[in-house]
Protein backbone atom coordinates (compact mmCIF):
# COMPACT_ATOMS: atom_id res chain seq x y z
CA UNK A 1 0.00 0.00 0.00
CA UNK A 2 1.03 3.13 -1.28
CA UNK A 3 1.08 6.48 1.31
CA UNK A 4 1.21 9.65 -0.32
CA UNK A 5 3.67 12.12 0.59
CA UNK A 6 0.93 14.76 1.27
CA UNK A 7 2.80 17.95 2.39
CA UNK A 8 2.42 19.46 -0.84
CA UNK A 9 -1.27 19.31 -1.41
CA UNK A 10 -3.77 21.94 -0.51
CA UNK A 11 -5.17 21.36 3.03
CA UNK A 12 -7.75 24.36 4.13
CA UNK A 13 -11.39 23.26 2.67
CA UNK A 14 -12.38 25.23 -0.45
CA UNK A 15 -15.74 26.46 -1.78
CA UNK A 16 -15.92 27.09 -5.45
CA UNK A 17 -18.44 29.13 -6.45
CA UNK A 18 -19.98 29.66 -10.25
CA UNK A 19 -22.28 32.56 -10.58
CA UNK A 20 -24.56 32.44 -7.24
CA UNK A 21 -24.12 28.74 -6.76
CA UNK A 22 -21.13 27.29 -4.08
CA UNK A 23 -19.62 23.72 -4.69
CA UNK A 24 -18.27 22.36 -0.85
CA UNK A 25 -20.94 24.02 1.07
CA UNK A 26 -24.30 22.04 2.53
CA UNK A 27 -26.37 22.49 -0.62
CA UNK A 28 -25.66 19.67 -3.20
CA UNK A 29 -25.08 20.94 -7.15
CA UNK A 30 -26.21 18.69 -9.81
CA UNK A 31 -24.51 19.42 -12.90
CA UNK A 32 -26.69 17.95 -15.97
CA UNK A 33 -27.25 17.59 -19.89
CA UNK A 34 -25.84 16.09 -22.61
CA UNK A 35 -22.72 14.17 -23.27
CA UNK A 36 -22.56 16.37 -27.11
CA UNK A 37 -24.21 19.53 -27.76
CA UNK A 38 -25.94 18.23 -30.84
CA UNK A 39 -28.86 21.01 -31.91
CA UNK A 40 -29.98 23.99 -30.76
CA UNK A 41 -33.20 21.85 -30.01
CA UNK A 42 -32.05 19.04 -28.21
CA UNK A 43 -29.94 21.18 -26.03
CA UNK A 44 -32.63 23.48 -25.14
CA UNK A 45 -35.33 21.15 -24.95
CA UNK A 46 -33.00 19.37 -22.05
CA UNK A 47 -32.17 22.44 -19.87
CA UNK A 48 -35.81 23.38 -19.72
CA UNK A 49 -36.59 20.07 -18.44
CA UNK A 50 -33.63 19.91 -16.39
CA UNK A 51 -34.28 23.32 -14.72
CA UNK A 52 -37.60 22.15 -13.96
CA UNK A 53 -36.35 19.12 -12.62
CA UNK A 54 -33.43 20.79 -10.02
CA UNK A 55 -30.46 21.37 -11.66
CA UNK A 56 -28.24 24.26 -11.02
CA UNK A 57 -26.01 23.86 -13.84
CA UNK A 58 -26.12 22.97 -18.01
CA UNK A 59 -23.71 20.77 -19.75
CA UNK A 60 -22.89 19.62 -22.77
CA UNK A 61 -19.60 19.07 -25.08
CA UNK A 62 -19.04 21.27 -28.09
CA UNK A 63 -15.35 19.50 -28.50
CA UNK A 64 -15.38 15.88 -27.69
CA UNK A 65 -12.57 13.36 -27.17
CA UNK A 66 -13.80 10.54 -28.59
CA UNK A 67 -11.94 6.71 -28.35
CA UNK A 68 -12.42 6.43 -32.38
CA UNK A 69 -11.49 9.45 -34.66
CA UNK A 70 -14.68 8.71 -36.83
CA UNK A 71 -16.99 8.72 -33.81
CA UNK A 72 -19.03 12.25 -33.67
CA UNK A 73 -16.15 14.45 -32.69
CA UNK A 74 -18.79 17.51 -31.52
CA UNK A 75 -20.12 20.76 -33.14
CA UNK A 76 -17.15 22.73 -32.30
CA UNK A 77 -17.53 26.69 -32.75
CA UNK A 78 -21.40 26.04 -33.60
CA UNK A 79 -21.88 23.98 -30.76
CA UNK A 80 -20.66 26.96 -28.39
CA UNK A 81 -23.01 29.37 -29.85
CA UNK A 82 -25.87 27.19 -29.36
CA UNK A 83 -24.30 26.90 -25.66
CA UNK A 84 -24.69 30.79 -25.31
CA UNK A 85 -27.92 30.95 -26.72
CA UNK A 86 -29.43 28.23 -24.24
CA UNK A 87 -27.67 29.87 -21.41
CA UNK A 88 -29.04 33.31 -21.87
CA UNK A 89 -32.70 31.84 -22.52
CA UNK A 90 -32.75 29.68 -19.52
CA UNK A 91 -30.56 31.78 -17.22
CA UNK A 92 -28.56 28.12 -16.15
CA UNK A 93 -24.79 28.43 -16.06
CA UNK A 94 -22.92 26.22 -18.30
CA UNK A 95 -20.03 24.08 -18.22
CA UNK A 96 -18.44 22.32 -21.25
CA UNK A 97 -15.24 20.81 -21.97
CA UNK A 98 -12.09 22.49 -22.81
CA UNK A 99 -9.99 20.05 -24.81
CA UNK A 100 -6.73 22.11 -25.82
CA UNK A 101 -5.12 25.32 -24.83
CA UNK A 102 -6.24 27.33 -28.23
CA UNK A 103 -9.77 26.59 -27.63
CA UNK A 104 -9.69 28.08 -23.95
CA UNK A 105 -10.49 32.31 -25.21
CA UNK A 106 -13.65 30.94 -27.32
CA UNK A 107 -14.46 28.84 -24.39
CA UNK A 108 -14.16 31.20 -21.89
CA UNK A 109 -16.79 33.54 -23.27
CA UNK A 110 -19.07 31.14 -22.73
CA UNK A 111 -18.67 29.19 -20.54
CA UNK A 112 -19.09 29.86 -16.49
CA UNK A 113 -17.09 26.65 -15.22
CA UNK A 114 -14.49 24.68 -17.53
CA UNK A 115 -14.38 21.27 -17.48
CA UNK A 116 -11.10 19.06 -18.47
CA UNK A 117 -11.60 15.48 -19.30
CA UNK A 118 -10.47 12.47 -17.98
CA UNK A 119 -8.01 12.05 -21.13
CA UNK A 120 -6.63 15.37 -20.38
CA UNK A 121 -5.84 14.95 -16.68
CA UNK A 122 -2.54 14.88 -17.35
CA UNK A 123 -1.81 16.96 -19.78
CA UNK A 124 0.30 19.38 -17.68
CA UNK A 125 0.49 22.71 -20.42
CA UNK A 126 -3.51 22.76 -20.83
CA UNK A 127 -3.29 22.29 -16.58
CA UNK A 128 -0.93 25.20 -16.42
CA UNK A 129 -3.27 27.35 -19.05
CA UNK A 130 -6.07 26.70 -16.91
CA UNK A 131 -4.29 27.72 -13.65
CA UNK A 132 -3.93 31.59 -14.97
CA UNK A 133 -7.50 32.01 -15.62
CA UNK A 134 -10.02 32.88 -12.72
CA UNK A 135 -12.81 30.36 -14.18
CA UNK A 136 -13.89 27.49 -12.31
CA UNK A 137 -12.44 24.07 -13.25
CA UNK A 138 -13.97 20.83 -12.79
CA UNK A 139 -10.89 18.28 -12.87
CA UNK A 140 -12.11 14.72 -13.80
CA UNK A 141 -9.99 11.81 -12.36
CA UNK A 142 -7.69 10.14 -15.47
CA UNK A 143 -9.11 7.16 -16.08
CA UNK A 144 -6.05 4.86 -15.17
CA UNK A 145 -5.02 7.79 -12.49
CA UNK A 146 -3.67 6.97 -8.74
CA UNK A 147 -5.51 9.35 -6.61
CA UNK A 148 -2.04 11.16 -5.80
CA UNK A 149 -1.22 11.27 -9.70
CA UNK A 150 -5.24 13.37 -9.94
CA UNK A 151 -4.59 15.32 -6.95
CA UNK A 152 -1.16 16.15 -8.16
CA UNK A 153 -3.04 17.54 -11.03
CA UNK A 154 -5.20 19.75 -9.43
CA UNK A 155 -2.24 20.62 -8.10
CA UNK A 156 -0.45 22.42 -11.15
CA UNK A 157 -4.24 24.56 -11.55
CA UNK A 158 -3.89 25.66 -7.78
CA UNK A 159 -0.22 27.20 -7.98
CA UNK A 160 -1.09 28.82 -11.05
CA UNK A 161 -3.05 31.04 -8.93
CA UNK A 162 -6.91 29.37 -10.22
CA UNK A 163 -7.73 27.70 -6.76
CA UNK A 164 -11.68 27.10 -8.17
CA UNK A 165 -10.87 23.27 -8.40
CA UNK A 166 -13.80 21.01 -8.21
CA UNK A 167 -12.77 17.25 -8.38
CA UNK A 168 -14.46 15.05 -10.52
CA UNK A 169 -14.36 11.06 -9.83
CA UNK A 170 -16.04 9.53 -12.84
CA UNK A 171 -14.61 5.77 -12.21
CA UNK A 172 -10.77 3.99 -13.15
CA UNK A 173 -10.28 0.89 -15.88
CA UNK A 174 -9.93 -2.04 -14.28
CA UNK A 175 -10.44 -6.07 -14.96
CA UNK A 176 -14.48 -5.92 -15.08
CA UNK A 177 -15.88 -4.93 -18.63
CA UNK A 178 -19.66 -5.41 -17.53
CA UNK A 179 -19.60 -1.70 -16.41
CA UNK A 180 -17.55 1.18 -18.38
CA UNK A 181 -15.77 1.92 -15.48
CA UNK A 182 -14.78 0.83 -11.84
CA UNK A 183 -16.53 3.52 -9.63
CA UNK A 184 -14.49 4.08 -7.28
CA UNK A 185 -16.54 5.55 -4.30
CA UNK A 186 -14.06 5.47 -1.95
CA UNK A 187 -12.26 7.92 -3.55
CA UNK A 188 -14.48 10.64 -3.07
CA UNK A 189 -14.20 10.94 1.35
CA UNK A 190 -10.13 10.05 0.31
CA UNK A 191 -9.44 13.03 -1.52
CA UNK A 192 -11.74 14.84 0.64
CA UNK A 193 -9.43 13.68 3.74
CA UNK A 194 -5.93 14.48 1.55
CA UNK A 195 -7.12 18.05 0.45
CA UNK A 196 -9.49 20.70 1.08
CA UNK A 197 -11.25 20.41 -2.79
CA UNK A 198 -14.53 19.84 -2.98
CA UNK A 199 -15.84 16.49 -5.03
CA UNK A 200 -18.19 15.64 -7.36
CA UNK A 201 -19.19 12.33 -8.82
CA UNK A 202 -19.97 11.48 -12.23
CA UNK A 203 -21.98 8.31 -12.02
CA UNK A 204 -22.52 8.38 -16.09
CA UNK A 205 -19.08 7.78 -16.90
CA UNK A 206 -18.93 5.79 -14.03
CA UNK A 207 -21.18 2.92 -14.82
CA UNK A 208 -21.90 3.61 -18.43
CA UNK A 209 -25.12 1.92 -17.75
CA UNK A 210 -28.42 4.08 -17.20
CA UNK A 211 -30.04 1.37 -14.71
CA UNK A 212 -26.98 1.77 -12.19
CA UNK A 213 -26.79 5.99 -12.79
CA UNK A 214 -28.89 6.53 -9.76
CA UNK A 215 -27.59 4.24 -7.16
CA UNK A 216 -24.40 4.86 -7.93
CA UNK A 217 -25.16 8.20 -7.40
CA UNK A 218 -27.21 7.60 -4.11
CA UNK A 219 -24.01 6.29 -2.86
CA UNK A 220 -21.59 8.79 -4.14
CA UNK A 221 -23.98 11.46 -1.91
CA UNK A 222 -23.85 9.09 1.25
CA UNK A 223 -19.63 9.05 0.71
CA UNK A 224 -19.61 13.03 0.99
CA UNK A 225 -19.84 14.32 -2.84
CA UNK A 226 -20.68 17.58 -3.03
CA UNK A 227 -22.75 17.29 -6.24
CA UNK A 228 -23.37 15.28 -9.36
CA UNK A 229 -22.72 15.83 -13.08
CA UNK A 230 -25.37 13.18 -14.69
CA UNK A 231 -25.91 12.97 -18.74
CA UNK A 232 -29.23 13.72 -19.85
CA UNK A 233 -30.71 13.34 -23.33
CA UNK A 234 -34.29 13.80 -24.65
CA UNK A 235 -34.11 10.67 -26.70
CA UNK A 236 -31.01 8.54 -25.53
CA UNK A 237 -31.75 6.07 -28.18
CA UNK A 238 -30.40 8.14 -30.74
CA UNK A 239 -27.95 10.56 -28.62
CA UNK A 240 -25.15 10.49 -30.95
CA UNK A 241 -22.75 9.94 -27.87
CA UNK A 242 -23.28 8.06 -24.83
CA UNK A 243 -26.82 7.19 -25.36
CA UNK A 244 -26.93 4.03 -23.03
CA UNK A 245 -25.61 5.89 -20.28
CA UNK A 246 -28.07 8.39 -20.70
CA UNK A 247 -31.16 9.26 -18.68
CA UNK A 248 -34.23 10.69 -20.32
CA UNK A 249 -36.28 14.02 -19.24
CA UNK A 250 -38.45 12.03 -17.34
CA UNK A 251 -35.99 9.22 -15.46
CA UNK A 252 -33.93 12.34 -14.76
CA UNK A 253 -36.84 14.29 -12.89
CA UNK A 254 -37.50 10.69 -10.60
CA UNK A 255 -33.93 10.97 -10.36
CA UNK A 256 -34.02 14.32 -8.75
CA UNK A 257 -37.07 13.67 -6.39
CA UNK A 258 -35.40 10.68 -4.91
CA UNK A 259 -31.87 12.74 -4.52
CA UNK A 260 -33.87 14.92 -2.45
CA UNK A 261 -34.77 12.69 0.09
CA UNK A 262 -31.48 10.76 0.11
CA UNK A 263 -29.20 14.14 -0.01
CA UNK A 264 -31.66 15.06 3.59
CA UNK A 265 -30.85 11.27 5.19
CA UNK A 266 -27.11 12.92 4.72
CA UNK A 267 -27.60 16.58 5.79
CA UNK A 268 -27.48 18.22 3.03
CA UNK A 269 -29.84 19.84 0.35
CA UNK A 270 -30.56 20.59 -3.05
MN1 LIG B 1 -20.13 11.51 -22.16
Amino acid sequence: MNTINAEDLVKEKHVVKVGNLAIGGRDLVVIAGPCAIESYDQLLQTATSIKRSGANILRGGAYKPRTSPYSFRGKGEEGLRILKEVKELTGLPVITEVMDARQIENIAEVADMLQIGSRNMQNFTLLTEVGKLKLPVLLKRGLAATIEEWLFAAEYILSEGNDKVVLCERGIRTFETYTRNTLDVVAIPAVKELSGLPVILDPSHGTGKRTLVSPAAMAGIAAGADGLIIEVHPNPEEALSDGPQSLDLEQFEQFMNRLDRVAETFGRSL
